[in-house]
């Protein structure tokens, strides 16, 4: 079935506001049409360079002009990242997500050296995501070069509100930097993040922004605010579990083929908000005690919940096999002509080949 990519607010508002139930089990029923319900792809953050940020994000504690108690750091080094990298593959993670706090990627030295961080950790045989602000279309390339797996670029919020929250850059230019991800084959992580005083229309305008990109990202990250004191969103009143479980129901529903990321915020979150969030379709944790700059759970007690629920960690660049009621009903489209239900977005292999032709061509 194609995807649908011109959700509206209004349909998109009458998925969030169903009764609780069946919102619960048409998400859970479309996520287990296109992914195995028992695997959750789990992600490491590393803020590679942290604070001194020059842009004015509500919400965040690396912004320069916020008094937080962060403590600021330099770029790191190529063999520091290198180290984090293989304990974040000791404790059972398939990704890096990189981060900096930069409002763009300037070229020159740092740069490079984000690239050679880049070409390190896919020797690790991981994938690896960086954040680091706005992209160029050249620099979107040369990540891509380097064996970059996707790159974060959040929305944040609906268009409307996001002018509430930062000021000093514009939605069109978060727009403009997906679409010069788009144009290499790095897969696009973007989402955004809930409890900022938004309404539930910009939540759903949120995910119109979203779902009506195509293609829609393969990864959506649905944060829950992490009040910082100093930030002018620090008195923000604690987002309830129910809306993030609505609101990773209704990204599941409108986006059926996308990673769902259960992201900041599981610190106050119970096991069982954390399981009915995997059952609404969440398929994607970051793990590891800190998120960029504030806590998150211990990986041993992610592991223990995982045990609990009988939920398996995604293996780097692992094509998933389908489920087999798919699989079955897929061999009955195939044979009819019919795209397969089940998709995954371009891993290792075919990225790497490209990124080769594309060296041949240029050589
Ligand atoms: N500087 C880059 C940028 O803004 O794109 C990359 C790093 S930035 C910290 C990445 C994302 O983290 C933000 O877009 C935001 O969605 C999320 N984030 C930052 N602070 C947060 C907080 N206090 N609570 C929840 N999410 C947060
Ligand atoms: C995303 O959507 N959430 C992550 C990741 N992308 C980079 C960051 C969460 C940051 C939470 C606040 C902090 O730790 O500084
Ligand atoms: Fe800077 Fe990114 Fe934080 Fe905004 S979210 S202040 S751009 S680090």
């Amino acid at each position: 079935m194609a995807l649908k990519h011109d959700w509206t607010k209004e349909e998109i508002l009458e998925i969030y506001n169903k009764p609780f139930m069946e919102l619960l089990y048409e998400a859970a029923t479309i996520h287990r049409e296109h992914h195995d319900p028992n695997t959750v792809q789990v992600s490491t953050l590393l803020s590679i360079k942290t604070g001194g940020c020059p842009e004015d994000c509500g919400y965040c504690p690396q912004a320069a002009r916020y008094h937080t108690d962060l403590e600021g750091n330099d770029l790191m080094s190529v063999n520091q990242v290198k180290a984090q990298a293989l304990r974040a593959k000791a404790s059972g993670s398939s990704r890096v997500c990189m981060g900096a706090a930069w409002r763009n990627v300037k070229d020159g030295e740092e740069f490079d050296n984000v690239l050679e961080m880049v070409r390190t950790i896919n020797k690790l045989d991981m994938e690896v995501c960086c954040t680091l602000g706005m992209l160029t279309e050249n620099q979107a390339e040369r990540l891509a070069e380097a064996g970059l797996y996707a790159y974060n670029h959040n929305l944040d919020s609906s268009e409307e509100y996001y002018k509430e929250v930062i000021s000093t850059r514009g939605y069109q230019d978060r727009l403009d930097t997906i679409g010069n991800v788009r144009k290499t084959n790095v897969t696009v992580c973007s989402g955004g993040i809930i409890g900022m005083g938004e309404s539930e229309a910009d939540r759903a305008g949120m995910l119109v922004a979203l779902s009506t990109l195509n293609p829609q990202p393969e990864s959506v990250p649905i944060n829950a605010l992490v009040p910082v004191e100093g930030t002018p969103l620090a008195e923000q009143q604690q987002v309830p579990i129910w809306d993030m479980i609505k609101m990773v129901a209704t990204t599941r529903i409108v986006m059926p083929e996308t990673q769902v990321r259960l992201s900041a915020g599981r610190t106050q979150m119970s096991r069982e908000g954390q399981a009915m969030c995997f059952f609404a379709g969440a398929n994607s944790i970051f793990a590891g005690d800190k998120l960029l700059t504030t806590p998150n759970p211990d990986v041993s007690e992610d592991m223990e919940m995982f045990k609990m629920l009988g939920l398996n960690p995604q293996k780097a660049f692992e094509k998933k096999s389908q489920p087999e009621s798919v699989a079955a009903e897929n061999s009955q489209f195939q044979s009819q002509g019919e795209k397969p239900k089940w998709s995954r977005p371009a891993h290792k292999i075919d990225r790497n080949l490209e990124a080769q032709q594309k060296a041949k061509t240029k050589a």
